[in-house]
């Protein structure tokens, strides 16, 4: 059985019902996430790239941290267009470093090592497609310099709080004493601010959540009724826990595949997405307990976002 479908079946079957958003990046999903960041009320694109931007010169030091050369790693690079502000920066420095963008998807891969070249002269990228850890290791294998990791996006919020200390400490684990990681986090602020940035006016992230559902009808074959299901965020300012879900408008049941049927009460929600807010005591706690030392905090003007810097200690 194909993985996003034991996936799909083992989070339906489960209580209360789940379903991963890794898998909401199909070409649609590209697209809407893309929308996402370009509406007014989704924040953290434009407060992490107002850090790179302004503060180029400033990361760059610090990543460098006195070392002549290393390898810059990209955990889910994407179209890296945050990143290449500070590539340009490095190249500019003629700073002595390859770029080692991963990422799970094959055609992000394809892209950056046929257009950042061009982009940015003097850039030498090699791309590694595949699963975080399994490609940081590839990298090792590749090359033995230092490396630098990027994490950026606020990625990291995706994962429960657990898992994202677990996270932690198998990347702290998967490094060396002198390397370095940058992780872009998204930060506590006025909980209305969130709300907003996952509930856009214009519909987007509703549709992100929708497409799910879609996708899952297009790919394994199964029923469910779009119209019958509707997206409901919400925000815990004392947890930070940003949470999506889609709520089943009434007791139905939805095919998937040949044999296998789930049924949903009304009112029965599915969780969607977690996007985790932290402050950043939270954030130096956890790069402590993972074995990091948190070194440096980048911040935008209005402090809603952080660029962490952690050494290993
Ligand atoms: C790409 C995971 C950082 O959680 O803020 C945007 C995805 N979901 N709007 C986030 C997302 C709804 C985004 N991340």
């Amino acid at each position: 059985m194909n993985k996003f479908l034991q996936e799909v079946l083992d989070g339906l079957n489960a209580q209360p019902k789940h379903l991963h958003s890794k898998y909401f990046y199909d070409e649609i999903g590209d697209r809407l996430f893309q929308q996402i960041m370009a509406s007014d009320e989704y924040y953290p694109t434009d407060c992490e790239m107002e850090i790179f931007k302004n503060q180029t010169a400033q990361l760059a030091k610090t990543l460098k941290n006195g070392f002549d050369s290393f390898d810059l790693v990209e955990l889910g690079a994407g179209d890296a267009t945050k990143s290449s502000y500070l590539l340009k920066q490095l190249v500019a420095d003629k700073v002595d470093f390859d770029y080692f963008p991963i990422d799970i998807s094959t055609n992000t891969i394809k892209h950056l090592e046929e257009n950042l070249p061009k982009e940015i002269k003097g850039l030498k990228v090699c791309g590694f497609n595949g699963e975080y850890f399994e490609m940081l290791e590839k990298t090792r294998q590749f090359s033995d310099k230092r490396k630098v990791v990027l994490f950026l996006g606020s990625n990291i919020g995706n994962m429960p709080v657990a898992d994202a200390f677990d996270f932690a400490k198998t990347l702290r684990k998967s490094l060396s004493k002198t390397d370095l990681i940058l992780v872009g986090i998204d930060l506590k602020k006025h909980p209305r601010v969130i709300r907003a940035a996952y509930n856009d006016a214009k519909g987007y992230t509703k549709k992100f959540n929708l497409n799910l559902l879609r996708r899952i009808n297009n790919e394994l074959e199964a029923d469910f009724n779009i119209e019958d299901f509707e997206h409901y965020p919400s925000y815990d300012p004392i947890t930070g826990s940003c949470k999506s879900y889609l709520i089943s408008l009434k007791k139905q049941t939805v095919r998937i595949g040949e044999a296998d049927f789930i049924d949903f009460e009304e009112n029965e929600p599915i969780l969607m997405e977690i996007s985790q807010k932290y402050s950043v005591k939270e954030t130096d706690e956890m790069a402590s307990q993972a074995g990091f030392k948190p070194v440096k905090h980048f911040f935008d003007d209005k402090n809603w976002f952080l660029d962490a810097v952690w050494e290993c200690k």
